[in-house]
């Protein structure tokens, strides 16, 4: 914890509420300007918010008409007859999101259809509310093909997802009543609310158990600041409180954090999301409860995360499985999960623990995630979403309008709504100014109001002239934000490093004069007499950087990383010559020139340089390469990427020529699964990732593309190449997966055979060697030759494990 930070804690429970800072002035607690006094009117921001409102929420709102969403709310309130759609127990948890977002939109730009349209839809969920408060439409509609999830009566299991419904209602619910004064929708949520307080707790008769997909923590705390009942507080501190103690018997996990106290932990593990929400809530019960344990628990738990399990694009979560975190330093980038949502959840952490500390370093996490992790998310039309985002890709990764968990698209449009919340800040009749882009904004200190106005072309450029004017002239501190990047660290830890030193630092003017002022916990603070017509101006250096991952970082190793300011650059193939990307290094001191193009991507500073280009036979080459924004890639169509970029020939892949299992579709037949059954009885799912032609490193490399039995254990498996002619084929390799994983192992399998299709039938081959399932090698089986247009893999699962195919090759 910083000094600042402990003073506050300390002095403040000992009684004092006025406390002296660092900068031995008063000081008051740290709150975010809300973005309905900050006003973009830049060339990256404002169109992004515009086509959020115009596109991504109308066309968000559409999804949920299509897919059920409203209906079930309706179905719920007797409204209509019908089944229950959808396949998740949060499936309401879409139109929440929306809402919220759409009524951060009308409190910027009020739109009096889209008013009417929330009325709309807050009577179908006034409607579904049961008598009690109770509000989840899969179980008042009792919708026994989710029962998975929910059980048979409300509030049965611990991952049933009603709490997490509840938390998005109230989110929601404090949006809509601050955009527009009503109390529809936050009367909704504060009988329910009531009804949670009432049903979780401590007391006899009451259930003990934390969330088990937070949010409803950060949203209590929204509810307490709205409507000053201290009991939505205790609650959001009980669930916190509640998670890992196992009170009521429930099986602890690792995958919501439940596995120990929170004041235990000091690793962050899991579901991504979770983490991110979890953390944000505790941040916000410690800040309100004044509780330094739990936020020096959260600390040392951010710094885990900041030091061995952050993306450089901020993005948080290595593994598809559990959707969450892999082992300290495990940052593959091809299979690389980085939600959507959880790169949001680091922003929403990262703003609270600076309200917390008034420390830089947490809004350098911030930026970061901003600018790359979280809008590579949106396409730039709007309406396409990426779940996961991925920071290499061999072609098979495409934003798609929605999805059947469409936790991301709704999420994304809260988030675009709400991002000047996080330019400014005020602490007493201080000012942070956090974020810059080209803005107007009104900052009320005190009882003096500032209007700020930021004029820059960043992240393009670095010049930033903030004119301030005052209502009153006073004598207050204007702290400007420092990036990490500014200087020499792309992060508050060790985990990256740019490669050089800062060819130049920053430098500050104020009206028109040199200021000779130094940068403390990131920031640099003007403390003088402001009156109307003052103008700071900020120098950012803005030069082409690139980055080192730190040593632990395996699938960075030998490559670098290119940044310019706050934004991550990558290359993809369609800017490329010969179309490719992994052919190519680009040599540590490469030079690169930027120029802006305003029509490419809608705008964006495009980096050039000269690359080597390497062939299967090692032969190298010269040739010009473009890099692009990392956020914006995928807007012209599927395509090679990467972040990370070799700097060296080794690390290079040579495109590959064609195989016979590269050619291959590669499918799972689900049944039947074992033999001779012709091949109209069997259903089948299409599979990818086994015929990629790149070389696993180990059984638990899981970096590249691979398959994997998604929640099967034990069982038969199968696993098949589909060629489009017949081939003569006589040997195979399989490089079986064998890793850790917190919600189930992947093993090598118990046995497995091959089959090979004959007609419509599967016939086993003749082996000439043994089935082997070795680890960490490939498993060689050579048999007498046949004519195909097919092979089978049926894999027997150990018991109680799951399995995977990392590679197979045919010969
Ligand atoms: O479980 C609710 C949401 O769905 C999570 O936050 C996402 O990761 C997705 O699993
Ligand atoms: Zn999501």
């Amino acid at each position: 914890m910083n000094i600042r930070l402990r003073s506050l804690f300390f002095l403040t429970a000992i009684g004092i509420t006025t406390i002296v800072s660092a900068k031995s002035k008063t000081i008051e607690p740290i709150l975010q300007v809300p973005f309905t006094q900050v006003h973009f009117n830049d060339n990256f921001w404002a169109p992004r918010i515009e086509i959020n409102r115009t596109v991504s929420i109308p066309s968000a709102f559409k999804e949920c008409e299509k897919n059920g969403r409203f209906n079930n709310f309706a179905l719920a309130g007797k409204l209509i007859k019908g089944e229950h759609k959808g396949d998740f127990s949060f499936d309401d948890t879409d139109p929440y999101k929306i809402i919220e977002g759409a009524s951060y939109s009308l409190a910027v730009k009020y739109d009096k259809k889209l008013d009417a349209y929330l009325d709309s839809v807050i009577n179908l969920i006034r409607a579904a509310q049961e008598p009690d408060g109770y509000l989840c439409t899969c179980v008042t509609n009792n919708c026994t093909r989710l029962s998975g999830w929910w059980g048979t009566h409300r509030w049965e299991k611990i991952n049933s997802h009603e709490l997490y419904n509840c938390g998005h209602l109230y989110e929601a619910a404090v949006a809509h009543y601050q955009a527009t004064g009503k109390k529809t929708l936050l009367n909704i949520a504060i009988k329910n609310a009531d009804l949670v307080c009432a049903t979780f707790g401590p007391n006899n008769g009451q259930i003990h158990r934390p969330s088990g997909h937070p949010i409803v923590e950060m949203a209590l705390c929204k509810l307490y600041k709205v409507t000053g009942n201290k009991k939505y507080l205790d609650m959001a501190k009980y669930f916190v409180e509640e998670t890992g103690r196992g009170t009521d018997g429930h099986r602890l996990s690792e995958y919501s954090q439940d596995h120990m106290p929170i004041l235990k932990q000091d690793e962050i593990k899991g579901h991504a999301v979770r983490a991110g929400y979890l953390y944000s809530g505790v941040a916000d019960v410690a800040y309100l409860t004044k509780d330094t344990a739990y936020f020096n628990a959260i600390t040392r738990i951010w710094d885990n995360m900041a030091s061995k399990k952050l993306y450089i694009t901020g993005g948080i979560g290595s593994r598809a499985q559990g959707e969450g975190f892999g082992p300290n330093y495990e940052l593959n980038n091809h299979t690389a999960y980085c939600e959507t949502c959880a790169a949001i959840a680091n922003v929403y952490w990262n703003q609270r623990m600076f309200l917390a500390t008034g420390d830089a370093k947490y809004i350098d996490v911030l930026e970061r995630a901003l600018y790359n992790g979280v809008i590579s998310g949106v396409s730039l039309s709007g309406n396409k979403f990426f779940y996961d985002n991925p920071l290499e890709s061999m072609g098979q990764h495409e934003r798609q309008a929605w999805f059947g968990c469409a936790c991301c698209p709704g999420n994304i449009t809260r988030f675009m709504a709400s991002v000047p919340t996080y330019m400014y800040a005020t602490q007493g009749t201080d000012i942070f100014v956090n974020l810059y882009a080209q803005s107007n904004g009104k900052v009320k200190v005190g009882k003096n109001e500032v209007s700020m106005k930021q004029t820059t072309q960043y992240p393009w450029d670095g010049k930033i002239t903030i004119s301030v004017n005052p209502l009153k002239s006073g004598k207050f501190a204007i702290s400007l934000r420092i990036p990490g990047w500014a200087g020499n660290q792309p992060v508050p830890t060790n985990l990256y490093k740019f490669t050089e030193k800062a060819l130049s630092g920053y430098n500050i003017r104020v009206n028109g004069k040199i200021a000779n002022l130094s940068a403390k916990d990131g920031y640099v603070s003007i403390d003088r007499q402001w009156k109307k017509g003052d103008v700071i101006e900020l120098n950012l250096p803005m030069s082409v950087r690139r980055i080192q991952a730190h040593d632990n970082v395996a699938d960075d190793k030998g490559k670098l990383a290119i940044e310019r300011g706050p934004i991550v650059y990558c290359i993809e193939g369609k800017d490329q010559t010969d179309k490719h990307v992994f052919n190519k290094y680009i040599p540590e001191n490469t030079k690169m020139d930027y120029t802006f193009q305003k029509d490419l991507l809608n705008g964006v500073m495009v980096l050039k340089g000269t690359a080597k280009e390497i062939n299967l036979s090692g032969e190298e080459k010269d040739v010009p390469f473009t890099a692009i924004p990392y956020s914006t890639w995928n807007n012209r169509g599927t395509d090679e990427m990467a972040v990370w970029v070799p700097s060296s020939a080794k690390y290079t892949h040579p495109t590959p020529l064609p195989t016979i299992a590269s050619k291959a579709r590669t499918i799972i037949v689900k049944a039947p699964i074992q033999n001779d059954a012709p091949d109209s009885a069997s259903t089948e799912e299409w599979a990818w990732g086994v015929n990629d032609q790149w070389e696993p490193k180990s059984s638990s490399d899981t970096s590249k593309p691979y398959h994997y039995w998604w929640l099967k254990r034990g069982t038969p498996e199968t696993l098949a190449y589909e060629f489009e002619n017949e081939e003569t084929v006589s040997n195979v390799e399989v490089y079986w997966l064998d890793i850790d994983q917190y919600d189930g192992n992947f093993r090598v399998p118990e046995s497995w055979k091959l089959y090979y299709k004959d007609g419509d039938s599967w016939k086993e081959v003749e082996a000439k060697s043994p089935y082997t399932t070795k680890k960490d090698c490939y498993n060689n089986l050579d048999f007498t030759p046949v004519k195909t247009k097919g092979l089978k893999i049926v894999a027997k699962l150990q018991d109680g494990e799951s399995g995977g195919v990392l590679e197979w090759k045919v010969k």
